[in-house]
């Protein structure tokens, strides 16, 4: 292969990489190449068991949804508060944020259930955390624990792909370069192929009943398949994944799907910033 094989469009990378600022940067330089906090900022707390600091996203879908799953299934003692974290607004990198999560990405829990607080940070780590906890949403033992924890483990795989590639190049980035809207367009459509054989098979991802490896992967393929995917749904024909299509319309019945879709968005997002009672959630439903 020759050497101009490894350049990307006409970028030549210096011996050593260095950070800096890139004003066409759509997240104003956000991001940055170290951790830590930027800035004090104390979070608030709530009178419930659990305190989740989120945002709508994905990835925040998925430990809102498992709460509503949770108190649909009649646990009472799944009582959280939800409160919004502004990525835009970097609130991600605020001390007390931090503190629970080093890695200044949302979702984010404090379970103060039991004697100790404890911390858990990143989604796949809550939904467990939860279903081990409350007994609920994951197999006790056998096969399909394993196949759980395997499809589980999948979406946390697949998702860096489906955001941080193919959402950051075809979405967000400021030149659409070839290289990399192809490269993450092939390996989104396998992501989607992957499901699709899958779910053609199995009513749920681990066979016939609703896990946390199915609340993973929803709000993903949702937005892959029923949501704009960052402006890419035709580009990428997602609506050719009739698997995919029927299993996420049918998760989207489902009364803690319905209500966990709402909670932590703001602004043009709709929905509701923060959640702290079920009222919350059925007045903005009755809203509409
Ligand atoms: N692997 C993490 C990923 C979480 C993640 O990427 N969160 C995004 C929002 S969807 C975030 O907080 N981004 C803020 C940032 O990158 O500064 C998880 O599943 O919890």
């Amino acid at each position: 292969m020759s050497k101009d094989k490894h350049k990307d469009e006409g970028y030549d990378p210096p011996k050593v990489w260095k950070w800096k600022k890139n004003k066409a940067d759509p997240f104003g330089g956000m991001n940055r190449p170290i951790s830590g906090a930027t800035h004090e900022s104390k979070l608030p707390r709530g009178k419930h068991p659990f305190q989740l600091y989120s945002l709508g996203s994905p990835n925040g879908q998925k430990v809102t949804i498992m709460f509503e799953e949770l108190l649909a299934a009649g646990h009472k003692d799944a009582e959280y508060d939800a409160w919004l974290i502004n990525i835009m607004q970097r609130d991600q990198f605020g001390s007390g944020f931090v503190a629970l999560n080093p890695n200044s990405k949302i979702p984010a829990l404090l379970d103060r259930s039991g004697k100790k607080p404890v911390r858990v940070f990143e989604s796949a780590s809550i939904l467990l955390h939860l279903a081990e906890k409350f007994g609920a949403f994951l197999p006790a033992s056998g096969p399909t624990r394993a196949e759980c924890f395997s499809w589980l483990m999948w979406q946390m795989s697949t998702a860096p792909v489906i955001g941080g590639g193919f959402g950051h190049f075809y979405g967000y980035a400021g030149t659409k370069l070839k290289y990399p809207i192809n490269r993450y367009a092939m390996e989104v459509k396998r992501i989607l192929d992957v499901a699709d054989k899958h779910l053609a098979n199995n009513r749920y991802f681990c066979g016939k009943h609703f896990t946390i490896a199915d609340i993973a992967n929803f709000g993903w393929l949702n937005y892959l398949v029923r949501g704009d995917a960052y402006g890419g749904s035709r580009f990428l024909d997602t609506a050719s994944y009739e698997h995919v299509g029927r299993w996420v319309d049918d998760l989207r019945m489902r009364e803690g799907v319905r209500r966990g879709l709402i909670v932590n968005r703001g602004g043009q997002m709709g929905g509701i910033a923060e959640r702290h009672c079920a009222a919350d959630i059925d007045a903005a439903l009755a809203r509409g």
